[in-house]
């Protein structure tokens, strides 16, 4: 439908009344929210809803160049096009703990090529947001691509936030020219601008947002590096479609695979699968 910011979407909503809107510009999952009706992924009050721009928020997919290493645009294009929902999706891995609530998204093939990432997005009856995209190279000669789920979480206030499943991995510092550091903490907190890609992690990342009691848990397969964004005050000012103090209710931590670009062969595939939970919790755990 189109009654909202005046862009079409789907919006998905489980018998337990949690709820996800995937807008059909860039495939992108623009809210989704818990069954009292909390919303769970930042979303930017300056956000210009506008194609071809990505809208500040949600879940843009990077895919398939993550950042400005390549020569696509910054991400790529994928999130920058029209996308359109698919009755009769191609097959795709199985989703076990899925409720009812399911649409499949097929990224529309664009002139240049004719292959198909079909994309899916799942609201579980548990409320997780489930993310399956599939690459196929249906073309003759091999294919490469980086690719992430560029997730915006909503938390209440940065400084107040850890990271859990990091520690001792390796990072490209996106702030250094993507030179490699070893992670010394023991789990991330933030007290600047961070940018940063962790190489090789577990395949479950927990997000603590101690002020509201709350973690994300992410698990994740197919995706085996994790970047994590905060832009803090001063790159926050250098973005039209970010409020200034906004950096302190937000933390991208995107399920990826950048470093080691995925290539597939003529007929070869790759499936990546992203699912996070809103947890309440006194305590951290990442199982
Ligand atoms: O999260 C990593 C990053 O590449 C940052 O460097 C920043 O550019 C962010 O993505 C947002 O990119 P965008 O093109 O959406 O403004």
């Amino acid at each position: 439908s189109k009654d909202w910011n005046g862009i079409d979407h789907v919006l998905l909503r489980n018998p337990q009344g949690a709820s996800a809107r995937i807008s059909l510009h860039g495939g992108q999952v623009i809210s989704w929210k818990n069954d009292q009706g909390e919303e769970l992924l930042f979303t930017s009050s300056k956000a210009i809803f506008k194609p071809p721009k990505a809208m500040r928020g949600g879940v843009p997919i990077c895919f398939p160049q993550f950042g400005n290493a390549g020569s696509l645009e910054q991400h790529g294009f994928a999130r920058n096009k029209l996308w359109a929902v698919d009755d009769d999706p191609p097959p795709l891995p199985p989703n076990d703990s899925v409720g009812k609530s399911l649409v499949d998204l097929l990224l529309k093939p664009s002139e240049e090529d004719l292959k198909f990432w079909p994309h899916r997005v799942s609201l579980a009856a548990s409320g997780n947001l489930i993310l399956i995209s599939r690459v196929r190279n249906i073309n003759g000669k091999p294919f490469s691509f980086s690719f992430a789920y560029h997730t915006y979480l909503s938390v209440s206030d940065i400084s107040e936030v850890r990271i859990e499943g990091l520690e001792t991995l390796d990072y490209l510092d996106n702030l250094h020219q993507r030179e490699r550091f070893t992670e010394q903490g023991d789990a991330l907190t933030f007290e600047t601008e961070v940018d940063r890609i962790y190489l090789n992690s577990p395949n479950a990342i927990a997000v603590l947002d101690h002020e509201r009691k709350r973690t994300y848990v992410i698990r994740k397969e197919g995706l085996p590096d994790i970047v994590v964004w905060n832009p803090w005050e001063k790159k926050s000012k250098s973005m039209v479609d970010f409020g200034d103090e906004e950096y302190k209710q937000m933390v991208c931590v995107d399920g990826a695979v950048i470093e080691k670009p995925i290539t597939l062969k003529p007929g070869e595939e790759w499936t990546g699968r992203l699912e996070i939970s809103a947890v309440p919790s006194s305590f951290c755990s990442e199982n």
